[in-house]
């Protein structure tokens, strides 16, 4: 798996590289592994039975699942824990581990081919009262990647034999994807097919899956950046196995499935997105058409605290259109990082690189010295370009030392062109390249909404600078600017392999998410381990809307068998046994037991 060198095309697997991002691929798994020194487990594994059944039943319930998918179909775990990297990652366990290695682990991988074949497991499920946990293609790296949250669930693996793309429609520029479907892949196929007239958008990275990315409302770069406002109908399998079609789809004979999502009565689509009430086999998403030109630009600002100035000036430009895209600004340290070099090649101290250090260092760089980088992309024909260019320099400018980087001044391997080709929808590899700043560098992620303004954009950097030096951590704070809020995307970037770090990790992580909820500020997404203390957050009204939550999960899956836990809810059989994950519940992630089944019959 690790062989020096070969990384997996997209000719030869649905989560493979694109040709074109072959060397790229092979120059970061070198980096990877050159600083790696977590030793690839040996350890001969028993596979972990979830709790609820015993484990006779359990290996004879798998016999029986073999009989109805093929026996290639259902892989039992007891093989050693292989973290792989970014392009050959496990779907057994979190590659990037924040509690022991065996906390959060699968005990058998399953691969159905169709909506049918998931149904068949579902029922399967119920039958038996085993946990399952789908994963598109499980590359939610920073958020638990493949990982179920129970131990011992059986992964669904939908990706594996799901990767088709049953249709793109060039007139009505929307497409229909199965959860096997990359970024690279949908980009590549748009490609192959001529339809230069349409765009797809992309996150920083592009092996992920649209539809799992979308389902945990990820974001990209261009003004089609909001993944899930921009998706059309979905199929769902729900926990009971009946199958649904949302929107237009429940028409038969529909030709509007994929450009009107709302169709008649209720809006259920909301209830799939970061929930365990179903699992989502096709997913229809928009195109962007091609603006017939673009430019990316890069600003530069000298001091911490012109954030503050900067976010006042953003705001009604972001509203009012002239900033067009979902932008990133990113904090100092990360342009050092993005370099791919660990850190000890600047510094060897312990603790967070002191800031005389990095600034000394950027003076060095094309770029030179700098506190915050704008990226930000300008769509259309250049006259147009130009109209909107000339407000952005114009407003940027008001900021003391701000300064316009000139694209003609930077080499082609500078990060600013791998922002630039994914604010045009051209998915990359790069974004990888800071895992290594620590040996067996891994990441999670921060992820907190705020308002677009400087006083919030302050409060969250301070808290979060305070509680990274508390802990001893480097702090890389970016925000990614929506429409009328950001996502502040802080990245903890730790050494897997060292379990004080693990733990400083977590404790920053947990300590952020409590001061920043004081505060008025929720996640939009977080981690496995840190779902329960997000929901938490989440409680307005004596926990109305987890009251609410729990009540449309026991009746939609009265067995509690579709991912339990997932974000922080919890099935009516796991309640009240512990299984909460917490700032003060220890880091054991199992609870104790769950209730006999249900009587319900499927
Ligand atoms: C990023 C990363 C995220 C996310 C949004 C944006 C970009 C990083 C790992 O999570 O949720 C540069």
């Amino acid at each position: 798996m690790s062989s020096e060198n070969s990384v997996p095309l997209l000719s030869q697997k649905h989560s493979g590289i694109p040709e074109n991002l072959l060397e790229k691929a092979q120059n970061a798994k070198a980096l990877i592994y050159e600083t790696r020194t977590k030793s690839s487990s040996t350890r001969q594994r028993l596979p972990v039975i979830p709790q609820g059944i015993e484990r006779g039943k359990f290996f004879q319930a798998l016999d029986e699942l073999q009989q109805v998918l093929g026996n290639e179909n259902v892989e039992i775990n007891d093989k050693p824990l292989v973290d792989g990297w970014y392009m050959e990652h496990p779907n057994t366990h979190d590659m990037m581990p924040i509690l022991d290695d065996e906390e959060l682990v699968a005990s058998a991988v399953v691969y159905p081919s169709s909506t049918e074949d998931v149904q068949k497991i579902v029922l399967w499920a119920n039958k038996y009262r085993i946990p399952i946990f789908p994963i598109s293609m499980g590359r939610n790296l920073g958020y638990g990647g493949a990982a179920p949250r129970v131990r011992g669930s059986v992964v669904i693996d939908l990706g594996k034999r799901m990767s088709r793309i049953l249709d793109i429609n060039p007139d009505d520029y929307t497409c229909l994807v199965e959860p096997g479907v990359s970024f690279y892949a949908l980009h590549e196929t748009i490609q192959a097919k001529g339809y230069k007239h349409m765009w797809i958008d992309t996150p920083d990275l592009g092996g992920g899956s649209i539809v799992g990315n979308t389902l945990d409302r990820g974001v990209g770069y261009t003004p089609y950046g909001d993944h899930w406002a921009c998706h059309s109908g979905l199929e769902v399998v729900l926990p009971t196995g009946e199958v649904i079609r949302t929107g237009m789809g429940a028409l038969p004979g529909n030709n509007t499935w994929q450009s009107f999502p709302y169709g008649f009565g209720p809006y259920s689509d909301g209830i799939f997105s970061q929930s365990n009430f179903g699992i989502v086999t096709k997913m229809g998403m928009t195109l962007m058409p091609n603006p017939g030109g673009y430019e990316s630009f890069m600003y530069a600002f000298e001091k911490d605290d012109n954030l503050a100035a900067l976010m006042e000036i953003i705001r009604p430009l972001r509203i009012g259109n002239i900033l067009e895209n979902v932008a990133q600004v990113r904090h100092a340290i990360q342009s050092i990082a993005v370099k791919g070099k660990p850190r000890t090649a600047y510094f060897s101290g312990e603790g967070p690189m002191p800031s005389e250090i990095v600034h000394e260092y950027l003076r060095t760089t094309t770029i030179g010295d700098h506190a915050w980088l704008y990226y930000g992309m300008s769509y259309g024909p250049e006259h147009i370009r130009k109209y909107k260019l000339d407000i952005i320099d114009q407003e940027f400018k008001k900021i003391p030392g701000a300064r316009k980087v000139d694209p003609a001044t930077l080499p082609k391997d500078e990060y600013f062109w791998s922002r630039d080709r994914i604010a045009a929808g051209i998915p990359d590899l790069v974004e990888l390249l800071w895992v290594n700043w620590v040996p067996n560098g891994s990441h999670v992620a921060f992820s907190p909404v705020s308002p677009i303004r400087g006083t919030d954009a302050m409060k969250l950097f301070n808290m979060g600078k305070r509680l990274h030096d508390k802990y001893g951590i480097d702090f890389f704070p970016a925000f990614c600017v929506g429409l009328r809020e950001m996502h502040l995307i802080v990245e903890i970037v730790f050494d897997k392999n060292d379990s004080k770090k693990r733990k400083a990790a977590n404790d920053c992580l947990r300590e952020m998410i409590e001061d920043a909820a004081k505060e008025g500020y929720g996640e939009y997404r977080t981690h496995l381990v840190l779902m329960d203390q997000v929901a938490g957050t989440y409680n307005w009204n004596d926990n109305a809307l987890m009251k609410f939550n729990e009540r449309m999960k026991d009746a939609l899956d009265p067995n509690g068998i579709l991912a339990p836990g997932k974000s922080g809810i919890w099935p009516a059989r796991y309640r009240g046994r512990g299984w909460e994950l917490t700032k003060s519940s220890g880091n054991g992630s199992e609870g104790n037991g769950v209730a006999p089944s249900m009587t319900m019959k499927l």
